[in-house]
């Protein structure tokens, strides 16, 4: 059994972007998602924890109080870092820079969304953590600004998310491919057991919020009466899974193959998710296990950030069924 911690060390030398600082960051990231575990299975026990804030996150979204407290507790241990320079979260409308010398000196800057899929915490469904991490461009011994947290996605140095599933499990890459691990709680540790992720190039699931269906682009229902149809050599019909997790249903595809898909649609014109905090990780995962993420026409990882909460539409799972979407997209425009 090898732990997280001995993984970090191993990859260290193999790895040129899994320095020394890397390690610190994601040993707080790892103790958020401890903290996030805890709290998440004891939900229904305490009111501090289920249901929602009273309260509006900057795209007019009600903020659980999950949302809150998960956005918090990796602020903190973010800022507690020497290695971060800033960061940015779905849940607050500004970055925030660590205007402190450590602050100032440092290289990093991460975004994420601490909870996603969070209307699923007070139904017992399983939810996430992403995270996104850069080398800032400003100098150093500044304080960071927007340009540091407006690169594109394919300047990633690391991504990953959690899944807090039948367990919990903590999955990242640092350009070298993704490898998953699953925490022991009775130890207290992750222990790496999906080693090397490949996603399978085509699968039978296929993952989309169906009851948008009117609204969608032409493309995308045409692409689902696809899924929908008899073809033995293709294995379809597929089967539709939808968490309404985003994390839980692309952690489930990468593992068995398939395709989750949140379009553009009169609800949301420029699709629901957010390119910074949701499409870039997860599409740098999905990259590096084989399997591709576009926005229906172009890839994910190349779209310059033009705003901090910039939404995008996100096809990404296997390979062949995103660019076979892809080609439902461009011929029914
Ligand atoms: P959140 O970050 O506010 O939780 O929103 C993102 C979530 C995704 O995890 C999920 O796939 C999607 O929203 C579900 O949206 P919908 O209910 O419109 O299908
Ligand atoms: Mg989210």
């Amino acid at each position: 059994m090898k732990t997280l911690d001995e993984f970090i060390v191993e990859k260290q030398a193999e790895y040129p972007h899994a320095k020394g600082a890397l390690t610190g960051i994601l040993s707080s990231i790892r103790l958020v998602a401890k903290i996030i575990h805890r709290d998440i299975n004891r939900a229904g026990l305490t009111n501090n924890i289920l249901g929602i804030s009273g309260v509006e996150n900057i795209q007019g979204e009600t903020q659980m109080k999950l949302d809150i407290f998960a956005h918090e507790t990796m602020k903190k241990a973010l800022m507690a870092r020497e290695e971060v320079a800033g960061f940015a979260s779905e849940e607050e409308e500004n970055f925030v820079v660590f205007d402190t010398e450590r602050g100032r000196n440092a290289k990093y800057i991460i975004l994420t969304d601490p909870l996603d899929g969070s209307s699923n915490i007070d139904v017992n469904v399983a939810v996430g953590t992403i995270f996104s991490i850069y080398r800032r461009i400003s100098p150093i011994g500044t304080p960071v600004t927007l340009e540091d947290f407006m690169q594109p996605g394919n300047r990633q140095v690391a991504a990953g998310y959690v899944v807090y599933g039948s367990s919990t499990m903590l999955v990242y890459t640092t350009g070298n491919g993704v490898n998953g691990f699953t925490y022991d709680p009775s130890l207290g540790v992750f222990c790496l057991s999906h080693e090397n992720i490949q996603i399978p190039h085509s699968g039978k699931y296929y993952s989309i919020n169906e009851g948008q269906y009117l609204k969608f682009p032409q493309g995308v229902k045409k692409y689902i009466k696809y899924c929908q149809e008899e073809d033995k050599q293709t294995q379809r019909p597929y089967t539709s899974r939808y968490i309404g997790s985003l994390v839980s249903d692309f952690h489930r595809n990468m593992l068995k193959g398939g395709i989750y898909i949140y379009p553009q649609a009169t609800t949301y014109p420029q699709g629901k998710l957010r390119l910074l905090y949701e499409g870039n990780p997860m599409a740098f995962i999905a990259e590096q296990a084989g399997g591709i993420a576009s926005d229906g026409q172009q890839r994910i990882l190349d779209i310059q950030p033009t705003a901090l909460h910039q939404r995008t539409p996100l096809f990404i799972g296997s390979k062949e069924m995103v660019e076979k979407a892809q080609s439902f997209m461009r011929d029914y425009p």
